[in-house]
């Protein structure tokens, strides 16, 4: 297990207040952990504003019954398969669809294939949700 360090800093008080008040809510069992998880959710967004190699994943919500965008979205899908490392579809009724994708590469190739997505006729949402590969918080 990684050594641990600890460290004391200065914060203004309506500050810590708004901090005690986010760990409450948050349900965090202890603050450490809590700030811990801050400073990982800022190395993630690090890696994104840096074009790091980034994981994330793609959920899109569509109504398969539009002319063609079923193809569209498996035909973009196999354009950047390089960067798809395994996609979910499921049938929510007669006419939606919702599909995830765990996707894999650089992150402005990522927000590109997420846009391309978003962006065709008929996709009623496409969320893109940012994560890691995990190099940098190890
Ligand atoms: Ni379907």
């Amino acid at each position: 297990m990684t050594e641990l360090a600890r460290l004391s800093f200065s914060i203004e008080k309506p500050l810590l207040e708004r901090l005690e008040k986010l760990l409450k809510l948050s349900k965090y069992a202890n603050r450490s952990e809590f700030i811990r998880d801050m400073i990982r959710q800022q190395l993630v967004g690090r890696e994104w504003d840096t074009d790091q190699q980034i994981l994330g994943t793609v959920t899109l919500l569509y109504n398969h019954d539009l002319h063609k965008l079923s193809e569209k979205l498996t035909e973009l899908q196999h354009h950047h398969h390089q960067n798809i490392l395994v996609s979910t579809h499921v049938h929510l009724d007669k006419h939606l669809c919702a599909e995830v994708l765990l996707v894999k590469g650089r992150a402005r190739q990522i927000r590109q294939l997420a846009n391309k997505l978003r962006q065709q006729k008929g996709v009623l949402h496409a969320a893109l949700s940012i994560s890691s590969t995990g190099k940098s918080l190890a």
